[in-house]
């Protein structure tokens, strides 16, 4: 069998989506997610410039040859860019090869190690009495872990918070837009909201909440100190994690556990945070970090170290990608969490799926590759809109440097 055709496709049925189809001569065809966030257009050019011309021809039951040719081949390591190019290859030659062997992806990955998947859904709202409302939908849905994210008095909009309910777009503009942060509001503010959530919820509700990266390694501490008594399962991206030395210090004053890792796109951004036990769960997901093969490497590294996976799946990872994520939770032995945001309908459409949400899990689908693909006629219909993440000031005006 040999790579005839690669075909980049970038659709907005509410928000931008990049992604790979391959065909092969025998007719068996594979999508990868290849959305960036913010830089959607970058990869698509990486792949149409330079990675699908060196397809062509190719043997696609070489995953790791190929994920190898391109990571090494560039010259060029690493990066968001690259390795979400490598990463929608990857995952279509895992599609491939499933449908090939007639087996959905997880049989090929060591198959079941549980019956579902656990996720987690995000409650937010502007105030807390809302923000209870929110997480008890989720409750009646079945879910048994949520994400709480409230408003901060003093500001006038958070990060994560706002817009429409159960579907999540923190790409507001074609340019960013700038808003303001004060850690002092924050850190008054966020141990109030879940003192109220827990005595609402009892214990046993899984509570976890996004740090975004906004403070530093002792702010981080005083803030994961402060939530030990409401028992979080995590809190996420408490600092940026360029410096990963910096976790060792929060971990030296909080038991409240830590999860990092959304933006990471290599084994290298984790190895002395998995190796040194910095963190307890590790966010990295198939779309940003070079795909099941490299995403794989990384889980069973975590696993020698007691780190749990809690993989990234907001909105803009497609449901390519979350069909992916779901066949690599329910085979690893390490699996921690699954983040869960709901796509749209209109998302939904363009990229019918067998994968599905009941009682708290997600199941992926027993089709044979992924059980995912993407109507190309339906995504033609929704061109690509400019959109970008925002930033953050502080108070006086200086450009928040995390
Ligand atoms: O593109 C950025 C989003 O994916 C990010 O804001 C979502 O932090 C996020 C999360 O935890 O889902
Ligand atoms: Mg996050």
């Amino acid at each position: 069998m040999r790579i005839v055709e690669a075909r980049v496709i970038v659709t907005c049925p509410g928000r931008n989506f990049v992604t790979l189809k391959i065909v092969t001569d025998e007719g068996v065809t594979g999508v990868g997610d290849a959305t960036l966030n913010g830089r959607e257009l970058s990869v698509a050019s990486y792949l149409e410039d330079h990675v699908v011309p060196a397809l062509i021809g190719r043997d696609p039951s070489r995953i790791e040859d190929i994920w190898q040719f391109l990571y090494k081949g560039a010259y060029w390591r690493r990066g968001p860019v690259t390795m979400t190019a490598i990463a929608a290859v990857d995952t279509a030659l895992w599609d491939i090869k499933g449908k090939v062997a007639g087996l959905p992806v997880y049989q090929l990955l060591g198959g079941r190690s549980r019956e579902g998947v656990t996720v987690y859904g995000h409650a937010n709202a502007d105030d807390v009495e809302s923000v209870l409302s929110e997480i008890s939908s989720y409750v009646a849905l079945g879910y048994r872990a949520v994400r709480v994210q409230t408003g901060i008095p003093g500001l006038e909009s958070t990060y994560g918070v706002g817009g429409d309910k159960m579907f999540y777009e923190p790409a507001d503009a074609a340019l960013p837009t700038e808003n303001i942060w004060s850690t002092a509001h924050y850190l008054e503010h966020v141990p109030k909201v879940f003192a109220e959530v827990r005595a609402e919820f009892g214990p046993t509700l899984k509570l976890l909440h996004d740090v975004h990266h906004r403070l530093t390694p002792i702010e981080a501490a005083r803030l994961g100190r402060s939530l030990e008594p409401y028992a979080l399962t995590w809190i996420e991206d408490p600092v940026p994690a360029e410096l990963q030395e910096g976790f060792r210090l929060i971990r030296q004053h909080t038991t409240t556990p830590i999860a990092v890792g959304e933006v990471f796109n290599s084994i290298w951004d984790c190895q002395e945070l998995i190796t040194s036990q910095l963190i307890d769960y590790i966010r990295t997901t198939v779309v940003h970090a070079g795909g099941i093969t490299h995403l794989r490497r990384i889980f069973d590294l975590a696993a020698l170290y007691h780190v749990r996976s809690g993989s990234h799946g907001a909105t803009d990872l497609s449901p390519v990608c979350m069909a992916a994520a779901l066949h690599v939770d329910v085979a690893i032995p390490n699996f921690g969490l699954q983040e869960y945001m709901r796509h749209t309908p209109e998302t939904d459409e363009v990229f019918p799926h067998g994968y599905h949400f009941a009682g708290g899990y997600l199941h992926p689908s027993e089709e044979p590759g992924l059980g995912v693909d993407i109507n190309e006629e339906l995504a033609a219909r929704y061109p690509y809109r400019p959109a970008s993440l925002p930033v953050n000031r502080l108070e006086d005006g200086t450009m928040h440097s995390w």
